[in-house]
């Protein structure tokens, strides 16, 4: 058998065991998945400075790309685990074997694994090791066929392609086949497990008047007053989305308190809900970046839960855990200093899809989302941040990370090709905290700062879109904009990068007018 072929049977044989461990994964948890659980480990090691790089390159591709980079990883070892089968199946199989204690170590020492972790990577190993071996025995006859047939074409001069050599190709279709099959269940059942849950939440005692219309019903380009669920940014250190039962849910808040106490889903729906217009803004924003959404929030305070507890005298953090023991932390006087924190259970009028942390996530303006808007919350502990450290303070980002006012251009696009005439400038500003949004300025060419027209104020812990009229003459312009805040500063013209505690600077862009 050529090397190509051999290689070709390790590769297939590894693909069939991944699938079918991927499938079997998405059936019990799909974080334990060999692909998925490995790639969550390459982001947790990845070291800060190389996971702002792929961010700033790759985006939101950030995470195919990983997967990616790991699964070709894989196909290098498993094409040497073919080769080596060739000279010794069991050489082979070794490999394989090394090739699995991976994911399946990661699985079960992920926090909040247990045992069964391993089982998807079992089953990888029993149906990787299973196809290797039918291909390397297909691989051989169709060797030993082709010999006899070389022998026998030297007798009576016929062509030599015999059935075992087609018995190989179909042994290598059926494997390719099933791992194609396989990983499509695995991936559909992941989706379809993963789908907004259809519940009915109560109306918040006092609910919020609808919001006013937006500037994006008047201007195309404009990011709308309120985004969409299906079109709100999403940040986290997740590859899947953690499936939670809300029936078994619960909330335990511990740690410097006068009493332990458990929330359970229902017990949060029996409090009086609230609703806030809350702006979320990633630390990873860059300056002009799509990491920043607005939304309607319910939920109850945070204070009240923390009351219920009875916070002690020594916390100065409130650690977050998620349902599988990722921990965020949050200076406890700013969450508790007056501002509308939240448990939140609703998102625009649904209950929080599952990407958005269902069934219950952190919302706390001002803060940026890495210390503050825990997802898929399970426990507050009220500690110091000497005693206990958190996923992003381990990596040395900021602790207290306020967010930075800034605007953002939406339309034009950098490097648009427009009329010349009357366009259209516009965007989003924020500055939460500062008395909000008081005026946003243009730029054009590097002149004088000029006052746009600002959108519905909401609130200040939300954005505010603006826009502005602008007569384009023939040529290449720079368009720059500037959020002032409520006490009358505007935002800092300083660049920053997102780490350790979030981006500044002015978005300047060029477009071209013909
Ligand atoms: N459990 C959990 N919660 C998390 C994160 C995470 O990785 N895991 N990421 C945080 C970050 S960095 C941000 S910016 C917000 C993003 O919330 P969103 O994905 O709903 O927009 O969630 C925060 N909550
Ligand atoms: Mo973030």
């Amino acid at each position: 058998m050529n090397r190509l072929l051999a290689a070709l049977t390790g590769v297939l044989a590894t693909l069939a065991g991944v699938a079918a461990g991927h499938l079997v994964a998405s059936l019990l948890e799909p974080a334990t998945s060999p692909v998925l659980a490995v790639g969550s480990q390459v982001i947790d090691l990845t070291p800060t400075p190389v996971k702002e790089w792929a961010i700033s390159q790759f985006g939101d591709r950030d995470k195919p790309i990983l997967v990616g980079s790991v699964l070709v990883g894989v196909v290098l070892l498993s094409a040497l685990a073919g080769l080596l089968a060739r000279k010794r199946f069991a050489y082979g199989a070794a490999l394989l074997v090394l090739l699995v204690a991976v994911p399946a170590t990661v699985a079960v020492t992920r926090p909040g694994a247990g045992a069964s972790a391993v089982v998807p990577s079992l089953v990888a190993l029993v149906v990787g090791v299973a196809a290797l071996w039918w291909l390397a025995r297909s691989a051989a006859r169709s060797a030993s066929g082709s010999d006899a047939a070389r022998a026998g074409r030297a007798a009576h001069g016929a062509d030599g392609s015999g059935p075992s050599r087609r018995g190989l190709l179909v042994a290598l279709g059926v494997v390719a086949g099933a791992a194609a099959v396989m990983g499509g269940a695995g991936r559909w059942i992941a989706s379809y497990r993963s789908r907004a849950v259809d519940i009915d939440l109560p109306a918040a005692a006092e609910p919020l008047p609808p919001l006013p219309k937006g500037l994006e019903e008047r201007f195309s380009g404009i990011t709308p007053l309120r985004v969409p669920n299906d079109e709100f940014y999403r940040v986290d250190t997740r590859l899947d989305v953690p499936i939670v039962d809300h029936e078994s849910w619960t909330l335990t808040i511990d740690g410097d308190v006068d009493q332990e106490v458990t929330f359970t889903f229902d017990d949060i729906l029996a409090m009086d809900l609230v609703e806030k217009d809350i702006t979320l803004t990633c630390v990873s924003n860059s300056v002009g970046g799509k990491y920043v959404g607005g939304a309607r929030w319910l939920g109850v305070p945070l204070n009240e839960l923390l009351d219920r507890a009875g916070v002690g005298s020594r916390a100065d953090q409130i650690l977050s855990t998620d349902v599988d023991g990722m921990k965020i932390s949050t200076p406890l006087a700013l969450a508790t200093d007056g501002r509308d924190a939240l448990l939140a259970v609703g998102m625009n009028g649904e209950p929080l899809p599952r990407e958005h942390g269902f069934p219950a996530r952190m919302v706390i303006p001002g803060l940026y989302g890495f210390i503050s808007a825990t997802k898929w919350v399970t426990r507050m502990t009220l500690t110091t941040y000497d005693e206990q450290q958190a996923y992003w303070t381990d990596r040395e980002w900021a602790t207290d990370a306020p967010i930075k006012p800034s605007s953002r251009i939406d339309t034009p696009r950098a490097l648009a090709q427009l009329d010349a005439g009357e366009n259209v400038i516009g965007g989003v500003a924020w500055a939460q905290g500062n008395g909000g949004v008081g005026r946003v300025q243009v730029r054009i060419d590097g002149g004088p700062w000029e006052d746009t027209e600002l959108g519905a104020d909401v609130n200040n812990d939300y954005w505010r879109q603006w826009f502005l009229r602008w007569d384009a003459t023939p040529g290449q312009h720079r368009i720059a904009s500037r959020v002032i805040d409520g006490d009358g500063d505007p935002q800092t013209a300083v660049r920053a990068n997102p780490f350790p505690e979030g981006s500044s600077g002015i978005q300047e862009l060029i477009v071209t007018v013909s």
